[in-house]
């Protein structure tokens, strides 16, 4: 029997239709939306106290951006290395936000432009965390040079800033070495970078009525077995 002949069961419709829909909502959300001009960091910038090899080029950060979708509370970290990320296999991307009550933690390193109160730690096999919580699989997604986080805004609760007013710093570590001198970048040098707020774009709101579609019939697939 050619295998388009035979019959789909329930559970593997309800099974593809949350599938369309989780797809729809996540594509609306990170394709529909107007972001920002990644902001530039120089290339060949490694500190001078960094320790680890100078042939780490994905630890050199380019470019830097954050932005926030308000609808799905997400925020979308992303980051552009001057080399592949996972060139360096103890690498450890971390990026510093300021929620509100952000403190210059590297002052003492002549940095008092970096402020931060939470951390979120991304690394090159696509794990990450903040403040000790994992992020969910698939929440990290490394491309060639460019490395993007998907975090919840629930992991990142505010200490009095709204949360498109947070402000980030990435500093990339090769963990190999020990304390400051494992940094080998920060972007940008000594500040920080807005949020952008993501505004959907017009066909977002189609992409999204698809995928809110997709979830009732999800429901009402699984009612109708229940009943
Ligand atoms: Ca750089
Ligand atoms: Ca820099």
């Amino acid at each position: 029997m050619p295998i388009s002949r035979i019959p789909a069961s329930r559970s593997t419709l309800r099974r593809g239709l949350r599938g369309l829909a989780h797809t729809t909502l996540m594509a609306a959300s990170l394709l529909g939306a107007a972001h920002a001009a990644p902001v530039a960091d120089p290339a060949g910038d490694f500190l001078a106290t960094f320790a680890g090899q100078q042939s780490s080029t994905d630890l050199d950060i380019l470019s830097v951006s954050a932005d926030y979708i308000e609808a799905s509370d997400t925020f979308i970290l992303s980051s552009t290395s001057a080399g592949d990320i996972g060139l360096t296999p103890k690498g450890l991307f971390v990026w510093g936000v300021n929620r509100g009550t952000g403190t210059a933690g590297f002052a003492a390193n002549g940095l008092p432009g970096v402020l931060f109160d939470l951390v979120v730690l991304l690394r090159p096999d696509g794990t990450g965390s903040v403040g000790g919580t994992a992020l969910t699989a698939g929440s990290v997604t490394v491309s060639g040079k460019t490395l993007t986080a998907s975090i919840s805004g629930s992991l990142l609760p505010s200490k009095g800033f709204a949360k498109q007013d947070y402000t980030w710093n990435l500093w990339p570590r090769d963990t190999a070495v020990a304390g400051f001198a494992a940094i080998s970048d920060f972007a940008p040098d000594n500040s920080n970078i807005a949020t952008t707020l993501a505004v959907p774009e017009p066909g977002t709101y189609a992409l999204m009525a698809a995928g809110l579609l997709a979830c009732g019939l999800v429901r009402r697939a699984g009612k109708r077995q229940l009943g």
